[in-house]
């Protein structure tokens, strides 16, 4: 998709931070952070969401990046959480499939927060 900004950085065509890459996934971190690590996991090819027929083998290759993005980002021994705003209720606003990995702070347990309650 040429106008797709994930894919534009995937491609190298657009600025980031890389902090991983695969043949299969790019890392790099979110341009408005909202934790001192945040950093995005998406696959080259693109997907809006997992919806979007997305094939074994490249969500094995997101969720593969994982750890060694919480390694390289020094937060694998304290924890990070996980999130993909997957379509409209989640607020999805980049339409190229992403996994945000969140850390370096300590978390509340809540993991919600619905629009309506804001
Ligand atoms: P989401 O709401 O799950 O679709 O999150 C999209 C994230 O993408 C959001 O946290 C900001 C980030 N983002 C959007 N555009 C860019 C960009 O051009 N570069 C980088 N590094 N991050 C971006």
């Amino acid at each position: 998709m040429s106008e797709c900004i994930f894919c534009m950085i995937a491609a190298g065509q657009v600025p980031a931070k890389i902090v991983y890459e695969t043949p299969a996934v790019v890392a790099f971190d979110d341009l408005s952070p909202q934790a001192p690590v945040h950093t995005l996991i998406i696959p080259r090819s693109h997907y809006t969401d997992l919806g979007d027929g997305v094939p074994d083998q490249v969500r094995a290759a997101l969720l593969a990046a994982v750890p060694e993005v919480a390694r390289i980002k020094g937060v694998a021994e304290s924890g990070y959480r996980l999130i993909i705003n997957n379509g409209a209720d989640a607020m999805q606003s980049v339409q190229h499939l992403h996994l945000h990995v969140l850390g370096g702070r300590a978390m509340s347990h809540g993991m919600v927060h619905f629009a309506d309650e804001e």
